[in-house]
């Protein structure tokens, strides 16, 4: 198309040199008044709230447009190292705020828009909240991002450009109901197309062998069915330094190749049709956290992004290197974001050989050194395995490649370990069986250079139990890299009111420095600062509270203790204990047992995946509580219950301020790390958690005098296992017991039984994996020492401040600098002014 043909008279670039877009108010409104007017054409009579955003959007696009171009010729110019972070997920959130923010123009753009009579808070909230990621994984990508972004890191995103995003979640009934979220239907301000970058992906068709021109036999794919990857761009930009970084999504279209043989047989229709089935593949996102599900157009999707993003990094590498690829891996860097991009591997290797002629061993000795793979999760069912039966039919060329990858890797294995076959049937890239899979995650090991788990015991636990074998064999491979987020959305634009006071009482530093955060601590001793603290604590819980009153209709009163668990529904996440103390608490108002009670407002949200039956059922349930609690009288003043629908990334940005206690209560050695938590932390709610993931760091960091542990460690998860008893737990524990017989009763499930059945029975299996029951007695105490904590509103508000000064440790910015340090080795990269 016209859009892809290269131009022949390049024009001076001279030509295209502008001068600087204004950044104060008056330059600012003219922009947004040219957009609204000229460019789409509304007046005052338009009554949509859209285009005001739309403009607003674009005329701070332009800013970042400036500053993309510098950026992107300081990479070029320096020849600079890059790194490529692939991701099936980045789960950026709104951009209009965080683009003010970063460049510094909140305050004009604010009175620019108030001079013509328009608020901009109003105008910021018409924004669609995308939501290309499930969960922390994928908001764990856009923190990096812009942390890279922020050190000026050449660091380029690939993802993927889904149609649909995560579904939207109603409440119907108490139960969740999904709708689809088609967040690009009015168009996305912040994407750029380049269709001059467009990419052809193959897939389908078989293998050949075929000598070369220099006489070596070799394979190459043919006949394959191919479908054109064609990049979005979405500019990231760096906190008030003129960096702006990429985030490159690819979209998929069908090429303009009809199928001859249906073609002529009259079928046209049906020819054109066809092309539908390749637009598929980017249509929507796969819902499910911490779970595979094993189908073959996640696959394609997989396979889709690895390869684009691959054939685009060698097309600029061949662009500014020419064919030469000695110093490829020594100039570049793939960080795979779990397994899910693995099949990168082989792609790439398959690229370097099939494409640009390369011999396995030079492909090899640059795959393996420029490949890094983040590991996200031991739990079982999260583990990717593809059949080996799709992998021929839909990769046959990358099966190949894959099985000579296992047999050298297994010819290694035989030298350090002879005649051991058990050993090598443990280590297999392939999984024997009645279907033979290929383990992505063994692929990912044996193809990088680097592994890492994302918070220290998921680490540990790593290197002990899932990759032991080739931790043995590569010990020096394996590493921990703590996750963060980024304190810019997180507290700078989350929490105003908190920012100010941190501005004023230790500078604008913390920012970009969290640690800075520590100069807090002493303050947590001056009963002003105390009191303005608290202050600021209970405007964001008004904040928060209207929220959940418009979306709940449930009332949350300040003054009460406001806890919070907000993250994806799984059992491993234990809602269903929150909600087991929920009823205890409930039981004890029922009996009057409400001496020295701490008024308590308890909030739950998340998506369960749409095929994940439990996790509907305890959203179900946490509803039906809620409603029965909620309408009782003898509640009211005591104990508020809500469930918020629709959790997503701009939700969090008022929950976190808003919350006082921090639920993090996964089953020890479950959460590979967890980042609400750290986002909670930095607003100053105090945890209530289990020592798991990253709550084991944070209570090293605020002290355990700050935090609220209970329940067992991870290795007494497992030793407690052989010999676990709920059913003796429950008969030995009035409390639990007295839960257990109203759950039992029927009670939250009145004219619809039985709907609970599984839920409660799961708590009393023996073989139950979350130890629910294990835990309780130990969460129910380390609740009321919660509570008791809060009724001393000084003691409170000091281990709030202290929990706020001590999560600098928590910054995104130092995970980057570590992963910089240790595993990318890129220089800072500055555009010229
Ligand atoms: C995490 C996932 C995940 N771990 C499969 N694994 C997915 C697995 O679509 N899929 O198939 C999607 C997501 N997500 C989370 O990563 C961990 O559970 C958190 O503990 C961790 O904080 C987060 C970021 O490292």
């Amino acid at each position: 198309s016209s859009l892809t043909n290269p131009i022949k008279n390049h024009p001076n670039d001279q030509v295209f040199e502008l001068p600087p877009l204004a950044m104060d108010a008056e330059g600012l409104s003219q922009d947004f008044k040219h957009y609204y007017a000229h460019t789409f054409g509304r007046d005052r009579d338009c009554q949509s709230a859209y285009y005001p955003y739309k403009a607003l959007a674009i005329t701070l696009r332009d800013r970042l447009m400036e500053r993309w171009k510098r950026t992107r010729q300081a990479y070029d110019e320096t020849r600079c190292k890059r790194t490529y972070y692939l991701s099936l997920e980045f789960l950026m959130g709104r951009a209009l705020s965080n683009a003010m923010l970063n460049l510094d123009v909140g305050g004009p753009v604010e009175k620019g828009l108030y001079d013509l009579g328009l608020m901009l808070e109003e105008i910021a909230s018409n924004e669609p909240d995308p939501g290309l990621g499930n969960g922390g994984l994928g908001r764990l990508a856009a923190c990096f991002l812009d942390s890279c972004a922020t050190l000026q890191l050449p660091v380029r995103g690939y993802g993927l450009r889904y149609e649909y995003g995560m579904f939207r979640q109603l409440i119907e009934k108490g139960e969740q109901v999904e709708e689809p979220d088609h967040w690009l239907r009015d168009g996305n301000p912040w994407e750029l197309e380049r269709p001059e970058f467009t990419q052809r992906i193959q897939f389908g068709g078989r293998t050949e062998s075929y000598t070369d021109h220099a006489g070596r036999l070799v394979s190459r794919w043919v006949d394959t069915h191919d479908v054109l990857a064609v990049p979005y761009d979405i500019p990231v930009p760096g906190y008030r330094n003129d960096t702006v970084n990429t985030l490159r999504l690819w979209k998929a279209a069908a090429t303009d190749e009809f199928d001859l043989d249906e073609f002529n047989a009259g079928s046209y229709p049906e020819s054109v049709a066809q092309k539908n089935a390749a637009e598929h593949i980017t249509m929507v996102l796969y819902p499910n956290d911490a779970s595979e599900n094993g189908k073959e157009l996640r696959l394609r999707q997989q396979f889709f992004l690895a390869s684009a993003s691959i054939k685009d990094v060698l097309r600029d590498w061949v662009r500014l290197h020419g064919e030469d690829f000695s110093r490829f891996a020594e100039l570049n860097c793939f960080q795979l974001n779990d397994t899910h991009p693995a099949v990168s591997v082989a792609e790439l290797m398959r690229q370097l050989m099939d494409d640009h002629g390369l011999e396995w061993d030079k492909a090899w000795e640059i795959t393996s050194s420029t490949m890094a793979y983040t590991n996200h999760t031991l739990l079982p069912e999260a583990l990717e395995r593809w059949p080996v039966r799709l992998f021929r039919q839909l990769l046959p060329r990358i099966l190949e490649i894959i099985f000579e990858i296992n047999a050298r890797f297994l010819a290694e294995v035989a030298l350090r370990w002879p005649g051991d076959n058990d050993r090598q049937r443990r280590m297999s890239l392939i999984e024997e069986g009645y279907e033979p899979q290929v383990r992505m995650a063994y692929l990912a090991i044996v193809g990088s250079f680097s592994v890492n788990g994302v918070a220290a015991l998921h680490s540990e636990l790593l290197v002990e139990g899932l990759f032991r074998d080739f931790h043995e064999l590569w010990p020096a491979k394996f590493n921990n890299k703590t996750n963060g987020v980024t304190p810019r959305r997180w507290l700078s634009l989350c929490n105003p009111g908190l920012h100010e006071l941190l501005d004023e009482t230790i500078g604008a530093g913390w920012v970009c420095k969290l640690e800075e955060l520590a100069k807090l601590a002493p303050h947590a001793d001056d009963e002003a600062f105390r009191k303005r603290w608290y202050a600021i604590k209970q405007d964001n819980k008004q904040r928060l509270a209207d929220v959940v009153g418009q979306l709940c209709g449930v009332e949350f009163p300040v003054d009460a203790l406001f806890d919070v668990q907000v993250k994806r529904i799984h059992e491993y996440k234990r809602q269903l204990l929150n909600i087991l103390h929920v009823i205890h608490l409930y039981n004890r108002i029922k009996r009057g047992d409400t001496e020295n009670w701490t008024p308590r407002c308890v909030l739950i949200g998340g998506k369960a995946a749409p095929g994940y039956v439990m996790a509907k059922q305890i959203i179900h349930l946490i509803n039906r509580v809620a409603s029965l609690v909620n309408k009782d009288p003898a509640t009211e003043g005591f104990l508020r219950v809500a469930f918020i629908p629709d959790y997503r990334v701009s939700l969090m940005e008022v929950i976190a301020p808003g919350t006082d206690l921090s639920e993090q209560i996964s089953t020890a050695g479950k959460e590979a790390s967890g980042t609400g938590n750290m986002k909670f932390m930095m607003n100053g709610a105090v945890t209530i958690g289990t020592l798991d993931g990253a709550n084991i760091e944070i209570r090293d960091q605020v002290g355990e005098e700050h935090f609220f542990l209970f329940g067992l460690t991870a290795a007494g998860v497992e030793s407690r296992r052989q010999h676990y008893d709920p059913n003796g737990i429950i008969a030995n524990d009035p409390a639990l017991l007295d839960v257990m017989n109203l759950l039992e009763s029927g009670h939250f499930n009145q004219f619809e039984g039985g709907v609970f059945d599984a839920v409660i029975g799961s708590i009393r299996n023996p073989h139950d994996p979350w130890m629910t029951a294990a835990d309780f007695r130990s969460y129910v105490e380390a609740q009321e020492r919660a509570a008791a904590a809060y009724r001393d509103r000084d003691g409170w508000v000091r281990m709030s401040i202290l929990n706020a000064a001590r999560s600098g440790h928590f910054s995104s910015d130092r995970t980057i600098a570590e992963y910089n340090e240790d595993i990318w080795h890129l220089e800072q990269v500055a555009p010229k002014p």
